[in-house]
């Protein structure tokens, strides 16, 4: 007879740059959450199924917890707290090829009050030999009460079968949460900014990650001609942010266009028509209305 289907939700919490967003599109073989080497990537909390027939499994992506100096961010730890306390499973992630620091004792702190049970994922296990593990896996399973400490590569996708194993046993049992044949809850609007938003972060550098945002004013889908018109501002804060990111005669825009529309083609699986206009909108990060109003469209269409 096979076990009883298990059922529940897992949140992936860490630092920023952890690898928690690389782990979630690796386990779910589908990219739902956009990647970058700048930490303070994610700013929500995603949301993403995976159903098989041991069950399924709701895993949310968060944004990594940091210092926050700006309502945005106080806004993206909130998201993260939130998830950590809502969740049947909790996984921190740790990435090992960077030491430990202040942040991750605050991290390890609050996992530590979470109530359900917690794994620990020491991650990007590819950057650094095995031994240099030891220590680690010393220090932490002193630290807090992990069910299980797995080393894993979500990048390499070493360990990560293991992962999926303590996650079923874990789960409580009962009927899928979601329609089985649902990969997100998110509406292709938002996964569309953020896919523009990627290809900013990608592009440039230092501050403007951070001060940048995606909004889409218009979205036409022309079935006769079988194309998608998307009209996306880049919201930046500074004058001088606007010329970096439009670029010398327009050729950073230009970039960033082109990389956007080939990426929003393969997802939506039809021709794009892209048109990226930047604004400035100084101190959008602290401004209510433009938070509330990007929040809205993590969920509803
Ligand atoms: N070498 C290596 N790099 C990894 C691994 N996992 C993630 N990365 C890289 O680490 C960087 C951060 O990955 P993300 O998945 O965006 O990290 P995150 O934890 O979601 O970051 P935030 O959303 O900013 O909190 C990216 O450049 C990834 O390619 C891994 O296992 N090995
Ligand atoms: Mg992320």
């Amino acid at each position: 007879m096979s076990p009883a289907p298990r059922a529940g939700t897992v949140a992936l919490v860490g630092r920023p740059n952890a690898g928690k967003s690389t782990l979630m599109n690796r386990l779910l073989q589908e990219k739902v959450a956009i990647v970058s080497d700048k930490p303070q990537t994610t700013r929500h909390r995603l949301v993403g199924i995976l159903s098989s027939e041991r069950g399924q499994v709701v895993f949310y992506d968060t944004p990594g917890v940091h210092r926050p100096l700006h309502r945005m961010n106080k806004q993206m730890v909130h998201h993260a707290g939130e998830a950590l306390a809502e969740a049947d499973v909790v996984c921190l992630l740790v990435d090992v090829s960077k030491a430990a620091g202040k942040g991750d004792a605050f991290m390890l702190d609050l996992v530590r009050r979470a109530a359900g049970p917690k794994v620990l994922l020491l991650n990007k296990i590819d950057l650094v030999s095995k031994p240099s593990l030891l220590p680690r896996i010393d220090h932490y399973s002193k630290a807090a009460d992990f069910r299980e400490i797995v080393p894993i590569s979500a990048r390499t996708g070493d360990g990560l079968e293991r992962v999926m194993e303590v996650l079923w046993e874990l789960l409580p049992e009962g009927p899928p949460l979601y329609d089985p044949e649902l990969l997100t809850i998110h509406p292709e609007r938002f996964l569309a900014a953020e896919r523009i938003r990627e290809k900013v972060l990608e592009l440039t550098h230092e501050e403007l990650p951070y001060s940048t945002a995606v909004v889409i004013d218009r979205w036409e889908d022309d079935d006769e001609r079988g194309l998608t018109r998307i009209y996306a501002q880049i919201l930046v804060e500074r004058a001088g942010q606007k010329a970096i990111v439009v670029g010398r005669q327009g050729s950073m825009i230009k970039s960033i266009g082109t990389a956007a529309r080939l990426d929003l083609e393969a997802f939506l699986e039809r021709r794009v028509y892209l048109d990226l206009h930047v604004r400035e909108q100084p101190g959008w990060r602290e401004d209510r209305r433009i938070l509330a109003d990007l929040d809205r469209n993590v969920y509803t269409g």
